[in-house]
């Protein structure tokens, strides 16, 4: 691939990321004093399990379906087959929102946007998963740390996605040449922006993120089996399909 070439490829996941992400980053500066009052937060801790799961699920599903939009956007991931793009989503979606969620936190005060406003590890008590949020959040902290621009955070989403290491993906070869244009195009930017560094914590971050997700399965695993129903009747489609192994693709496939 020619310089010219990558740049494009750099300059498409940039406005495919922007195009996607939810907030901009001046808008979400502006809402950072809108924080929950200790009533609000009360009102979430009071919430039933099964009630806050299902609201939690609904929130994370609407910022998934922006995750699909941006893949879909990322060059070459639309010409893979169907069942590889719906194998990249079900394992990399997940991750997706969790690069995403460190554009929104606020690490002065260890809050992310939620809702409509701003909300501590604490507002999440009743799902009864004290670690994977304080892992979540930990998280979260260790990439702001980073200090990522928009551009590198485009790249860097896109590389989470494009993943040839996926379980269950038929066509492995053409992943992987997707992939090796996106990393050219990540190593473009930070080579532009003199933080080639930058590439080994990236990687390094992609090993906690998968570990992050697993964690996530298997709360709702553990979830599933007391309240099998409210997974059943009441959690979207879409989260059902992405997260519950057993479930059909019917709401993936017309994406
Ligand atoms: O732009 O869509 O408005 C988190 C969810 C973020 C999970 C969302 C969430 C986000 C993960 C709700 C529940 C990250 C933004 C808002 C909703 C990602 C936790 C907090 C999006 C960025 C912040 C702001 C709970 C949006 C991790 C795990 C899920 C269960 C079903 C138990």
């Amino acid at each position: 691939p020619t310089s010219t070439h990558i740049e494009e490829l750099c300059a498409s996941i940039f406005r495919s990321h922007r195009e996607t992400s939810q907030y901009r980053a001046e808008e979400l500066q502006a809402l950072r004093w809108k924080i929950f009052s200790r009533e609000e937060v009360h009102a979430y801790q009071n919430k039933s399990m099964d009630e806050m799961w299902q609201h939690c699920a609904v929130r994370l599903t609407d910022a998934v379906q922006y995750v699909v939009e941006f893949a879909k956007r990322i060059p070459g991931f639309r010409q893979l087959g169907q069942n590889d793009q719906i194998a990249l989503l079900k394992s990399g979606s997940m991750e997706v929102v969790l690069v995403r969620m460190s554009r929104i936190f606020n690490t002065e005060n260890s809050t992310v946007f939620f809702d409509g406003k701003f909300a501590g590890p604490e507002l999440f008590k009743s799902l009864a998963c004290g670690d994977f949020i304080a892992s979540v959040f930990d998280f979260a902290h260790s990439l702001c740390a980073l200090r990522l621009t928009e551009h590198q955070v485009a790249l860097f989403s896109a590389l989470v996605l494009i993943n040839a290491d996926r379980p269950c993906l038929e066509d492995r070869d053409r992943v992987l040449r997707v992939r090796k244009e996106v990393e050219l195009a990540l190593s473009h930017i930070l080579h532009r922006d003199n933080q080639e560094s930058l590439l080994h914590k990236l990687y390094q971050k992609m090993a906690l993120l998968k570990s992050l997700c697993t964690l996530h399965m298997e709360k709702l695993r553990w979830f599933r089996q007391y309240y099998p129903l409210t997974v059943h009747s009441l959690f979207p489609p879409l989260y059902k399909e992405l997260f519950v192994s057993d479930t059909d693709m019917h709401t993936m496939v017309t994406l």
